[in-house]
């Protein structure tokens, strides 16, 4: 999974990628200056506990990569100079984490007050007027070709989204065809990008909920159909320098169940649809990233093609089934495994094992 990191200038956008990754990229920015880009491990207790009974030669954790880019300028002029070039590091990305600053403080950019809705519609003006932009340009160079069945159709589609664009509608709110969809793979349009909006608060606000205090902002955002999360930057990189009990003591004197990081990629996880299957051994347990409602036969073609091809079975003890009889073996022991066949539709923390004959 990828998430990139977008907002204006001197929100907080690198001091979030740095909590999120314990990296020590310059915060001082700069407006050239290339991606920071991490990878790290998606935190999963499942995991850690599945490895703690099989003691595996290998454990392997999904991954996440963190891409943080300069602040978006607003403007379409700035747009079409070097901007363009900016926005297109985060081309690849499945997610978009949108970073407004709610903090007071005064930055050197950004004297304003607070204004999350304005700060929301500037990066998302900027996401729309990208992909128009290249849609008119696919458009020009479509009518100096000959056409043929298939680009009529496609000219077609742009032509439907740019007037959605041009009615100022991000692409996510356009229902699509899997059809449509599959037209459309290749260039990867930003509007089109689900969002996490990341409201970067003021320390002072760690413990409290500012739904209230912003309930504009939040009504906007729900109408968006927009998660948001709060993060303070600021304390999440303190939380990222320490390791341990170092760490636990000062989430409990903050008030914070967990590291924000972890609050992040979940949501990240439930925006995107995206579940987690296990498979468990003596070489590798293994945490496999999935859609919600694929089956077990799309679960084995993740591992491999051949196991897909010559699936049997699929063998599946529940999380919940592992946790209560303390290993696998003892869970099937106890009955509490299923032979499932090619549509069964995994359910988040089945541990499998694939029968498969090629
Ligand atoms: N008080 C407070 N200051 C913050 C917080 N997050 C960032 N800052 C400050 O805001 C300034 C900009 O932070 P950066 O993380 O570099 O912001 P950025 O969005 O990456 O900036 P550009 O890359 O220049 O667009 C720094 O001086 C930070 O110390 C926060 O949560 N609270
Ligand atoms: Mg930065």
């Amino acid at each position: 999974m990828k998430i990139g990191i977008i907002g204006l200038s001197g929100v907080g956008k690198t001091s979030l990628f740095n909590a999120l990754t314990k990296s020590s990229a310059s915060v001082a920015g700069g407006r050239n200056s290339a991606p920071n880009i991490a990878t790290i491990r998606v935190p999963d207790e499942r995991i850690d506990k599945l490895s703690d009974v099989y003691k595996p030669k290998k454990t392997s954790y999904a991954n996440v990569e963190f891409v943080d880019i300069a602040g978006v300028i607003p403007g379409g002029a700035a747009q079409a100079a070097g901007e363009n070039n900016l926005l297109n590091n985060i081309r690849p990305v499945d997610v978009i984490c949108h970073v407004i600053r709610v903090f007071d403080e005064e930055c050197e950019q950004l004297t304003d007050a607070v204004n999350i809705i304005g700060d929301i519609k500037k990066i998302n003006d900027e996401l729309l007027l990208s992909d128009l932009a290249m849609i008119e340009s696919r458009i020009s160079r479509m009518n100096l070709k000959k056409k043929t069945p298939a680009s009529e159709q496609e000219q077609k589609l742009l032509e439907k989204l740019k007037a959605h664009l041009e009615a100022e509608q991000m692409l996510f709110t356009l229902e699509l065809t899997p059809d449509e969809e599959t037209t459309l793979q290749g260039f990867k349009f930003l509007s089109q990008k689900k969002q996490i909006v990341v409201l970067n608060i003021d320390e002072k606000y760690i413990k409290t909920d500012i739904n209230s205090k912003y309930a504009d902002a939040m009504a906007y955002l729900k109408k968006l159909d927009t998660p948001h999360i709060q993060i303070s930057a600021k304390i999440e990189m303190e939380i990222s320098q320490l390791e341990g009990d170092d760490e636990k003591l000062f989430l409990e004197e903050n008030g914070l169940a967990e590291p924000g990081r972890n609050r992040l990629i979940r949501l990240a996880y439930d925006v995107l649809g995206n579940i987690s299957f296990f498979t468990a051994g003596e070489d590798e347990v293994k945490a496999w990233t999935i859609q919600k409602n694929d089956n077990a036969h799309e679960a084995a073609g993740k591992i491999h093609s051949d196991i897909q091809r010559g699936f049997i079975k699929a063998e599946v003890v529940s999380y919940a089934d592992f946790l209560e009889h303390g290993s696998v073996e003892k869970a099937k022991s106890a009955g509490k495994y299923r032979l499932e066949p090619k549509h069964y539709v995994v359910v988040d923390g089945d541990i499998i094992n694939f029968r498969f004959n090629v």
